[in-house]
Order: structure tokens, then sequence, then C-alpha cells
């Protein structure tokens, strides 16, 4: 301890805070139909960001102010451990996740890497004895190391694949051991840069066998973590495999994998792709597909994954909306992969956006389940739809009719008579509901 000082464990404090440092509106132990905001959000402390990350960008040096700063190589990784479950213990995190990277230098061979890892997954797992934060994800980075520059599973030299396999080999054992809800994989470098070099027929199919052999790995050691793959439209690659949920679905249905992992959502990378935050969620979702959730947001100016932390409540509503509606995340979690902006440089700012984040979520959650129990967004939907609920429409949805059927129906019609689908009145009662929640909640 004494790594944070002048910083006390975060309490909540109720919406009239003035307090910097404490809730405002996440408070653990209030329930929400039964079950506690914890229970519910699940949130997660993303090692990498908060305690591997120096600030450093494409122009600039590091400029984190951080109390591991003057330290290298195993006692930096030490030393970070134990900030990490100081600041674990005061924010009350219940979960953290982490690349082998993030934890443990590597060293010159393999061998050495390994042996690193394995003396702080054993510190690690110490201090889980004591703590209540459990490892909701671990995940291999196969991305920084040169030897993946043409990628890891998908790599053209098959000597980048058996080292990627060795290194994903060693993630589950870690998984196991500090018995990890779930183990991810981001294709950081699976995809191509140009189809002039590339053979992407083998390269999909190598990942396809790669993710088959940790299935198989996960079961010889027992392992019954969820896998989940978490996609991303690009960088750093131009065009990666692993797009969106609807690719990445796809991948998994052609190579018979579907039953074996889900996804990994991330808002930053739903809005790289293309779409929202809350699309991604609830493609996913309707497929049963719908696994975890890395919790950050773009910039709407900005045309790369900028990492924030969550502050937006209407993304934060439109995610709960789903993830309520997913029945929760089940092994999966709220993961803040998200880091301070390179201007907030002190230690104090981590805390501040993980209440930030913690709180835009605890609102998010409050107004989706009030949304969700007034069915009101439920029964103008079903409205909307109800020309399937008898007649022609009962006969389309039932599969219960042909093109002759439907042309003689429709040679039967004088017009087609359409309803407002109603979208600026919709959007109206969502900020109406938003409000509501926020001046209701307890001072
Ligand atoms: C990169 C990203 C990763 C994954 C884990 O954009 O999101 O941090 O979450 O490798
Ligand atoms: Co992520």
């Amino acid at each position: 301890m004494g790594y944070f000082e002048g910083i006390n464990k975060i309490k909540f404090e109720g919406a009239s805070s003035k307090n910097s440092l404490a809730f405002k509106y996440y408070n653990a132990e209030e329930q929400i139909n039964g079950k506690t905001m914890e229970e519910i959000l699940r949130f997660s402390v993303a090692y990498w960001h908060t305690f591997t990350a120096d600030g450093t960008d494409p122009f600039g040096a590091p400029t984190m102010i951080r109390p591991w700063n003057h330290l290298q190589g195993m006692d930096l990784a030490k030393s970070r451990a134990e900030a990490s479950f100081e600041l674990f213990e005061k924010l009350d995190a219940p979960f953290y996740c982490f690349h082998d990277k993030d934890i443990a230098p590597e060293g010159d061979t393999l061998k050495e890497t390994f042996a690193n890892l394995d003396v702080m997954t054993g510190i690690l797992k110490d201090y889980m004895k004591t703590s209540k934060t459990k490892l909701l994800w671990n995940t291999a980075n196969m991305f920084t190391n040169p030897r993946y520059v043409h990628g890891a599973a998908t790599s053209s030299n098959a000597d980048a694949f058996a080292y990627a396999a060795a290194q994903v080999k060693k993630g589950l054992e870690t998984a196991k051991e500090l018995e990890a809800e779930n183990y991810v994989f981001w294709g950081g470098r699976e995809g191509y840069e140009t189809l002039l070099n590339t053979d992407m027929e083998l390269e999909q199919d190598n990942l396809a066998r790669f993710y088959h052999m940790a299935v198989e790995y996960a079961k010889e050691i027992g392992f019954d973590g969820q896998f989940l793959i978490e996609p991303k439209p690009k960088e750093p690659t131009k065009h990666q495999y692993d797009f969106d949920v609807a690719s990445g679905f796809a991948f998994l249905q052609k190579y018979g994998l579907q039953d074996k992992f889900k996804f990994n959502i991330e808002a930053n990378h739903a809005t790289l792709a293309g779409h929202t935050f809350e699309h991604e969620l609830h493609y996913a979702r309707i497929n049963g597909m719908l696994g975890s959730v890395d919790a950050n947001q773009g910039d709407t100016l900005l045309g790369w994954d900028t990492d924030e932390f969550p502050t937006d409540l209407y993304t934060t509503t439109l995610a709960m909306y789903e993830i309520l509606q997913n029945g929760g995340l089940g092994k999966g979690g709220l993961n803040f992969d998200a880091k301070v902006r390179r201007g907030s440089f002190e230690p104090a700012d981590l805390f501040d956006a993980h209440i930030a984040g913690m709180d835009s979520f605890a609102i998010g959650l409050k107004v989706a389940n009030k949304l969700i129990v007034d069915n009101v967004l439920k029964d103008f939907i079903a409205k909307r739809y109800s020309s399937y609920t008898d007649g022609i429409g009962l006969e389309i949805a039932e599969g219960r009719t042909n093109f002759h059927k439907l042309e003689q129906y429709a040679l039967s019609l004088t017009k087609v008579n359409n309803e407002s689908g109603r979208q600026e009145y919709l959007k109206g009662i969502v900020n109406q509901y938003l409000l509501e929640t926020l001046s209701s909640v307890k001072v």
C-alpha cells in the first residue's frame, strides 16, 4: 500500500456530492430488479491502460507520472502488480484484465518469458487470495513484437504461427491458474494490408485451426472459461479479419466454432466499423453471442481508436438496454478498455476516469431498466410489427405461404398503407427517461 497516497477508498456519496473522489451514481449495493449494481455491471480495470501505458503517442514522449516510473524489468512488473491491487481495492473493482506482456516483461528467449510469467502469475495469485478482485479475462499480446509483423495465427511464416500457439498455450494455463472467467482473442495483426502478397484463404483457414487448437487445449487442461473474440475493423492492419460481429459470426459458423466462442464487444471498435455500439451488442445478443464488453468510447471527429473512458449517457443507456435484455453478461463484464488522455498524467486522473465511467454506466443501467420495466420501446415495436400476428402476416411468420399465394394476396390489395416509424418521438421518450432518472436519483 502507498502508491496512491491521499486517495481513500472511493465511496458512494450521491448525486449532490462535490467530492471528485466519490461515486455519484454507482452504488454497488443498490438493487435493480433483485440484483445489485455490482452484480449486473461487473466492472473491470484494464491493466494495460492503467498500469502499463505511459502516455507515449506517435508525436511525443511519455507523460504519465507514476510511482513505478523509476523501475525496470521484473521490479517494475512487481511494483505495478502491487499498485494494481491498491487501486482495485480503492475502487472496489470486482474484476481486472491483462495481456501476458502487461504483467511480465518478455525475456530474451521464450523460456525466459515463460519464467517471468510464472513469477508474476504467482504474485498475482497471492494478491488475489486476499482481494475480492477476480480476473475477468486475460489474453496474449501477439501484435507488439516484430515477430508478428505479418500476423500471428494468420502470419505467412509458420514459425510465427507456432510461437503464437506457444504464447496462447501459456495464456490458457495462466487463465486456469488465476481462474479467469474468460479468455480473449483480439486479432491485433490478424488481417492484411494488400492482396498482392496475401493468401487470404490460407490465412483464414489457419486462424480457424488456431482457434480449434485453443479450444482443444483448454479442454485438455480443464479451463472452462468462455472464449471471446473481440472484433475490430481496422488499426493496426487495414483489413482485420474479425471486422465486426456479423463477419466474426460468419467466420465462426463456417469453421464450426460458433458454440465455443462469444464476442467481446468494444464501443470504439463498433464505431470504427461504421456501426453504433448498440448495433454490435444487439447483433450479438439476437444470435446468442454476446459475451462481454470493452467499455469505452471513441471520438466522432477522429478516425482512429481513441479508447476514451465512457461518459456519453445516451450510449451507456442504449448499451445497458441491450445487456439487460440479454439477461446480463453471464461470465462477461464491463471492462474499461480506456485510457486517460495524455494530458491527464497524474495518478488521481486514473481514479477520476474510472469513477466517471462507472457512474455513466450506473446511470445507463437505471434508465435502461426503466425503459424495459415500462415496456416503452417493446410495446412500440410490437405494435409496429403487428401485421405479422394475423392474416397474411401470420402466414409469412409461420412459413405457411409461398410466392403464388402472396401474389394473389397482393393483387387483391388496392393500396399498401404504412404508418410512421416515429423515430423522433422515440428519441424524445429516451431523453425524457434519462432526465427523469437523473432528477429522481437520491441526493
Ligand atoms: C485494441 C484492444 C485490445 C484488446 C485486447 O484495440 O481493444 O486492447 O481489448 O487485446
Ligand atoms: Co479492447
